[in-house]
Formats: structure tokens, sequence, C-alpha cells
């Protein structure tokens, strides 16, 4: 499946070496003002090659509109978007071009298909996730103008680092997405070491959607979470997704974990703005935890495509921490994922309108 989402689909296509990756986005409403300038910011944010700490490829990123806007707005129709592939070095995959990577998708392409590109990763790059970012600018756009619901998002873990303090400006003034400006030197003594040392680390990227109101959701099958979830595991690397309190909800009393309301608002969002599949207006708190990459020039015994043991030994320009420049991915998911729940329940809802009790502090 190349496709997600039901009202809102996207598909994405390409490859990381081949001539270009692209996405068509069907269902999206028209009028929403785009251009091509527009897709700049966030990917910006997501590419590799800004700083020392990440893949030191160098795409332009460009984005094509090819189809779906008219004088400057969609138009209802489907949208394509198209960005060439200009920095591929497909050499640097000569030596495991007929090897697995443990720990990596090469072993398990090569199962189901039996065969595979292997230049870059193919289709199992981090490459791909280029085009979920790029449609969820059009996502992230209707989703402020309609409802004045914004994404955002903050590296929360790295290793066993975790942040001191909290503040949202703090955030996009340093190559992590860091919200604690006092710990940037470390995290970057840290990164250096561990580039030099040729190895990788995990990491856990927190995002949030601010004014969602209460009722986006399916009851049942297509839960918002359920759909959180999925969506947030379809990115490369990532071994998993907390919704609220998620995993801590273990070690919870029902006592402490339920969402106290009161006529002067909840007190807690332990739910993490979801309950029963359905938005409570409260905030949406999605956490996402990324594996480290294992793209690694340390060796290590594997085998090759003919069962041979080989030494592996991977070359070329990867990242030590893939969830560092994972913020914008995981923001793009949430917003598309909120913007297809969105078209859904006005589908069938959207004459029921507010209903009362409102709980101060959420959202109707
Ligand atoms: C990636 C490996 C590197 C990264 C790439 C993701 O590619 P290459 O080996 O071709 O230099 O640069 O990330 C991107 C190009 C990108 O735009 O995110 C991988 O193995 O996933």
């Amino acid at each position: 499946m190349n496709t997600f989402g039901h009202m809102l689909r996207v598909t994405t296509f390409g490859e990381s070496h081949g001539p270009a990756i692209g996405c068509v986005i069907d269902g999206c409403p028209p009028g929403i003002t785009i251009a091509e300038s527009d897709f700049e910011h966030d990917l910006v944010r997501r590419a590799t090659g800004k700083t020392r700490h990440t893949s030191a490829r160098h795409e332009a990123d460009a984005v094509e509109i090819l189809s779906g806007v008219y004088e400057g707005r969609t138009t209802g129709t489907p949208i394509a978007l198209l960005i060439r592939n200009t920095d591929a070095r497909s050499k640097d995959y000569g030596r495991i071009a007929e090897q697995f990577r443990p720990g990596h998708a090469d072993y398990t392409y090569w199962q189901k298909y039996g065969r595979r590109d292997p230049r870059g990763g193919g289709r199992s790059s981090a490459r791909e996730t280029t085009m979920r970012v790029a449609a969820a600018v059009v996502a992230k756009r209707w989703l402020a103008e309609h409802h004045d619901v914004s994404v955002r998002g903050y590296l929360s873990q790295i290793g066993e680092v975790t942040p001191g303090a909290h503040d949202w400006d703090a955030v996009e003034g340093n190559p992590f997405f860091w919200p604690d400006a006092s710990q940037v030197t470390e995290i970057e003594a840290f990164m250096d070491a561990l580039r030099k040392s040729g190895d990788s680390v995990g990491a856990r990227i927190t995002v949030v959607a601010d004014n969602v109101p209460a009722g986006w959701g399916e009851p049942i099958y297509g839960k918002l979470d359920g759909e959180l979830a999925a969506a947030m595991m379809s990115i490369n690397a990532v071994k998993g997704v907390e919704i609220g309190a998620g995993f801590a909800s273990v070690a919870q009393k029902g006592s402490e974990h339920r969402d106290v309301m009161t006529p002067a608002g909840f007190q807690s969002n332990h739910a993490g703005g979801v309950l029963g599949g359905i938005s409570t207006g409260q905030q949406v708190v999605v956490s996402v935890v990324f594996k480290p990459t294992s793209s690694l020039r340390l060796p290590v015994d594997g085998v090759d495509i003919h069962g041979n043991v080989v030494e592996v030994v991977t070359t070329g320009r990867h990242d030590p921490c893939v969830g560092i420049r994972a913020t914008p991915i995981c923001e793009a998911m949430l917003a598309l994922v909120l913007m297809d729940q969105a078209l859904r329940h006005r589908a069938q809802c959207g004459d029921v309108g507010v209903v009362p009790p409102v709980i101060p502090g959420s959202v109707a």
C-alpha cells in the first residue's frame, strides 16, 4: 500500500535514487490557496545536509505542482506534487547491493518481492517522508484556516537525554527541535562523539494539535488514536507510538488516569485528547519512538543474497539519528490524519453542531 487516508487520500511514489519522488493528494476541498513556494518552509525543516548532525546529502527539494491547482487555489481535483532527486550518489551502495544490513528493510523487501532497488534503500529510504511533509503543507493550511487547528512538535528524547525544561520558542532555534536551549551544547557534543564512533541512536518525538474540536474520529474502526498510531508507524524506523499517557498508563490507578471534568474544565489530559476513538476538544498528544538507524560503517557479520557469510559495512551519507529531523514528519502525519477525520466528521455529522455542555478549555 502506498496510499493512506479515507476522504483525504495521499499516495506517494518514487525511490531515493530514482529520477523523482512525488505524491497525489485526492479528496482535497477546492479553494485552498497554495503556491510552490509554500512548501519550502517545512521541507527545509525536514531536509538533510543542513548541519553536520544529519546526512550530508544536499537535495534542492523544489516542489513542482503538476495538477489540482489553478490560479493559486486548489480546484478539488487530484493535486500532484513532484520533487526531482538531484544529489543521489548510487556508487555508495555498490558494496551492499547484494548484502542485507542487519536491522534494515533490505531483507524483508528481498523476501517479499524477490528483488529490490538497493540504491539509497530505494523505496524504503527516509527520502519518501519528503512527500508526506509536502502533502501536509496543504492539510496544515486547511486545518488552520477552517478550524484554527495548529500542529507542532519537538524532539522529546535522544538516547538517554530528556529535556530539562520546555520552551516552544527554543524548538525552532536549534538543529534538533529541542525544547531546552540550555542543553543544545550537550546534545551537539553527544552527537559529535556518536558520529565519530560510527554508531547511531534512537529518539522520541512528541507532536501536539491544538484547537481540535470535540467529535473528530470514529468510534470503532477508524478511531482517531488508531489511525494516528497507524500513520506514525508507517514512518520509516518508527517502533513505538503513544497517545497521551501511553505506556505510563500501565502503572497508573484509574483514579489517577481518568481526566476529571468540572464546570471549570478538564483537570488533566492523560487521554491525550482522545476518548473512545473520538477527540475530546483537548490537546491531541502523540509521542513517537524512532529506532537507531541501521546503516552503520561499523563492520558486522551478516549474510548476502546468496547465503554467504559476509562482512557488512555501510558507507555513504547516513543519519546517526533519524529522529533529529523527524519532527516535521510526525507533524505531517498528525495533520493529514486530522484533516481526513475532519472531512469524515463533516460528511456524516456536519449538521449536529455544537452539543452542550462544552467543558471549558476544550474546543467544541
Ligand atoms: C537515507 C540515506 C541517505 C539520506 C536519505 C535517507 O540517503 P543517501 O544514502 O542517498 O545519501 O540522505 O535521506 C534523504 C535523502 C532525505 O531527503 O531524507 C536512508 O537510508 O533512509
